[in-house]
């Protein structure tokens, strides 16, 4: 037992989103990573989830600096907090939609997964932990509050005097009485994407000429890609590009969007592209969709997956329902009309998502930061959406701007952009939330950039499931003909505020379906910076992102 106060400044961030992200030196810390791991073990512990045998927690990470540090003393402390088994990916690499698959195939109480996802990795840069629950998905609010307010009053944490446990090797070992098995953390993931998607139909259009690029980004998809792309779909050994992962991913932001990713996006824009570009994020649980000449938005690309997810084996019987978060576009919202199944949408993060999966209710969820997944596990997963895509184009023998071409001409088309304003400082990027939400109710009716406000509110949500409600869970205006803005401030980044402004332009069938984006979104840009003052408020002139 080791005594302990409670760490400051840990108020700065709750376990919200995502889990805990902060820098590596902050988690360096006496007692900081501990504090957290322990607070978890003391409110969605061992206890939660005993069998006879004792309960099993699963650990892992996306291989960033600190990762097999923080690994050795989770170990540690599980066996000392009564844990009857810890499962750890090989060499301590677990995607987190693997790591949710690992967690209910092997009816675990719930997993340790390290990682700060898309954020940059190394000694200066960023490390992170989040609780995934039984289910396999991120804890829900219940729980992360009372992780959060255990972090408050904790006086000591846990832990068995042991030396490091080999992390290379598979097998099992014993520590102080609990056992720690070393897994292949590709083996079980891979056998799940065989049942879903149909392997042969890739293979063959393989063989006769269907070509990918993968970038992996030095994080932890590259072992992932490396046995399902090219081992076992046959992809040519080099179309998964930087599939090593790196401690410090190479120096890079692992983030899959136009400007991380922009090697990957100049690729795909030369006649000699292949077929189909993708990446994924640090933890793979992100995916970046690039046709030969034709970037898709996440959104869109939840909306075509879902219209053809059918010629897939594992969604061959249909979908129950489809979810989407608040700032993702209304796309996936005609394709549900047109399916005559339910839309569901739902405040940001994953988490939301977990209640309708594990009833039934929705199959295929997805955001508009790149996050698409399904009822198959409880995270979003990258590799899942770029097979789901794979599928799809093999079957169908179309290219991807055909694709969606034809989907525009069947449901129209929602144009689409985020601007992010990141490393603000608190304070203002607060005076903006807060001008726009004491704005709200006098907006209805007023015009700006020639468009007129239709409805304003901060958006609400209550989880029809379980019935918990979640309040201010982003800001929204609404325009006469369907054009929308959306703020709200992340609830991920390690740095300052970050602020993110969603604008969306829809053109019905019949209407400018191949114009730039940029050209539809300018009057919508315009509206929003007379709505919000960010220029103003915040002395950015331009967002430091837009994807
Ligand atoms: C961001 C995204 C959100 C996503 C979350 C976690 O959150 O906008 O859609 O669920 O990251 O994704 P925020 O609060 O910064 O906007 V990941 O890949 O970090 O697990
Ligand atoms: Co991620």
């Amino acid at each position: 037992m080791i005594v302990t106060t409670p760490t400051t400044p840990f108020a700065g961030q709750k376990p919200g989103t995502s889990g805990l992200r902060k820098k590596v030196r902050v988690f360096q810390q006496a007692n900081y990573a501990e504090n957290f791991i322990q607070s978890v073990f003391d409110s969605a512990g061992p206890a939660s989830g005993a069998t006879a045998t004792g309960a099993t927690l699963v650990v892992g990470g996306d291989g960033r600096y600190h990762n097999r540090a923080v690994i050795q003393q989770v170990i540690r402390m599980a066996a000392a907090n009564g844990y009857g088994r810890v499962l750890v990916g090989q060499g301590g690499i677990l995607s987190t939609p693997a790591a949710s698959q690992v967690i209910r195939k092997y009816g675990a109480s719930g997993g340790l997964i390290l990682s700060a996802s898309h954020n940059p990795g190394g000694p200066d840069e960023d490390f992170g932990i989040k609780y995934n629950t039984a289910n396999g998905g991120p804890a829900p609010e219940a729980v992360t509050e009372a992780i959060y307010a255990r972090t408050g009053t904790i006086d000591r944490w846990l832990a068995v005097d042991t030396p490091d446990i080999d992390l290379d090797t598979i097998g099992t070992a014993e520590v102080a009485g609990m056992s720690v098995e070393v897994i292949d953390p590709v083996a079980d993931y891979a056998a799940l994407m065989e049942e879903l998607f149909d392997f042969p139909a890739i293979r063959k259009a393989v063989h006769e000429g269907f070509t990918m690029a993968f970038d992996a980004m030095h994080a932890v998809t590259g072992p992932y890609a490396h046995e399902i792309l090219e081992k076992r779909l046959g992809f040519a050994a080099g179309s998964v590009h930087n599939g090593t992962p790196l401690e410090d991913f190479g120096g890079h932001h692992p983030d899959p969007n136009l400007v991380h990713a922009r090697v990957l996006y100049d690729l795909m824009m030369l006649p000699e592209a292949p077929a189909l570009g993708a990446a994924s994020d640090g933890d793979g649980d992100r995916n970046l969709i690039i046709g030969k000449g034709c970037f898709v938005t996440p959104s869109d690309s939840l909306a075509m997956l879902a219209a053809n997810a059918h010629l897939a084996p594992g969604y061959a019987r249909g979908l129950a329902g489809i979810a989407r978060s608040m700032p993702t576009s209304a796309a996936a919202d005609r394709v549900a009309e047109a399916l005559g199944i339910p839309l569901f949408e739902t405040p940001t993060g994953w988490k939301f998502f977990g209640s309708l999966l594990d009833v039934g209710r929705a199959t295929i969820c997805g955001e508009e930061s790149a996050g698409t997944g399904s009822d198959h596990v409880r995270e979003k997963d990258g590799l899942w959406a770029v097979l789901l895509w794979l599928n799809i184009l093999a079957v169908r023998r179309i290219s991807v701007s055909e694709l969606a071409r034809e989907h525009w001409a069947r449901f129209g088309r929602n144009y689409y952009a985020r601007h992010d304003y990141e490393a603000l400082d608190t304070a203002s990027a607060e005076a903006v939330i807060a001008g726009v939400t004491a704005a709200l109710p006098g907006l209805p009716g007023q015009s700006f950039a020639g468009l007129t406000i239709a409805t304003a509110d901060s958006f609400s949500y209550t989880d029809p499931v379980d019935g918990s409600t979640s309040a201010n869970q982003g800001l929204r205006v609404l325009f006469v003909g369907g054009s929308r803005i959306v703020l709200r401030l992340s609830g991920t980044g390690t740095e300052g505020a970050t602020l993110r402004l969603y604008l969306e332009r829809y053109e019905a069938v019949g209407g400018r379906l191949d114009a730039q984006t940029p050209d539809m979104l300018a009057e919508l840009i315009a509206a929003a910076e007379a709505i919000a003052g960010i220029a103003r408020l915040t002395g950015r002139a331009a967002p430091d992102v837009v994807t």
